[in-house]
């Protein structure tokens, strides 16, 4: 491996999980974890917007065996990144092929990372982190009734003709579905038992127990004074 060290930071049960599970899946346990405190707004400080001037996590430090620094940000890459550098992991059709799998599964990667995740995310900013003055009941409405109407029955189509979202074999395309789905899920979104039977199939797999094995500690909403303070720059 051309990799020397991996340092992940992370916020349990936040878009950084989806990272965890991937490295868990690929690398093992090999890499460090490296919390940084979201409600106390720990992403705002000058040496983390130095490595991410998005003020997020996940930030994966990569140190290259040949002594190089990369401080890579967005979840997808780097899910893509590891699943398609270990073929052996088994997560993803091969890149080198123009085939109907890869087609399908990137089109899955791209749809869980910006239009399913989009909608996601205006209505937690707008329902928990921006302060009551700021959010916006329409956008929230919209975006609720965008993600039952359109996302969740092109998701349970799939999930009936198969195990997993790109068939029946698991892919890092469930890695980002399936974050979403029990992300939706904790806003009221995905009851359809066929979601639940998902993530308990995804369950099933050692990587995600290790990845949300803190997920207990987030709680979905911030503490009230931080949110009507304006901590949260989203
Ligand atoms: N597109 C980015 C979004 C990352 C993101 O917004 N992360 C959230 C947690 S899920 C965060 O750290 N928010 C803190 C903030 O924006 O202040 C990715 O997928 O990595």
């Amino acid at each position: 491996m051309n990799i020397s060290r991996l340092e992940l930071y992370h916020y349990p049960a936040t878009r950084s999980a989806r990272v965890k599970w991937v490295l868990h899946e690929t690398v093992g346990d090999d890499f460090e974890t490296i919390r940084v405190d979201l409600y106390g707004g720990d992403q705002y400080k000058p040496d983390f917007t130095a490595l991410n001037p998005n003020h997020c996590v996940p930030l994966l430090k990569i140190e290259w065996a040949d002594g190089g620094v990369t401080n890579m940000t967005e979840s997808a890459a780097m899910v893509a990144l590891f699943a398609d550098a270990f073929p052996q992991a088994g997560l993803a059709p091969p890149a080198a092929d123009m085939s109907p799998a890869r087609a399908d599964y990137l089109r899955m990667m791209h749809f869980a990372a910006s239009p399913m995740d989009m909608m996601l995310w205006q209505v937690r900013c707008h329902e928990h982190l921006l302060a009551t003055a700021d959010s916006d009941q329409r956008t929230i409405d919209r975006c609720r009734q965008k993600f039952a109407d359109e996302v969740e029955p092109q998701l349970l189509a799939r999930l009936d003709a198969s195990a997993f979202i790109c068939g029946d074999a698991f892919t890092a395309a469930d890695i980002l579905v399936g974050h979403n789905v029990s992300w939706a899920r904790a806003y009221g979104l995905c009851q359809h038992d066929a979601f639940r039977g998902y993530l308990s199939r995804l369950a099933k797999r050692p990587a995600f127990l290790k990845a949300f094995a803190d997920a207990r500690e987030f709680s979905v909403a911030p503490p009230a004074a931080a949110r009507e303070a304006r901590v949260f720059k989203v």
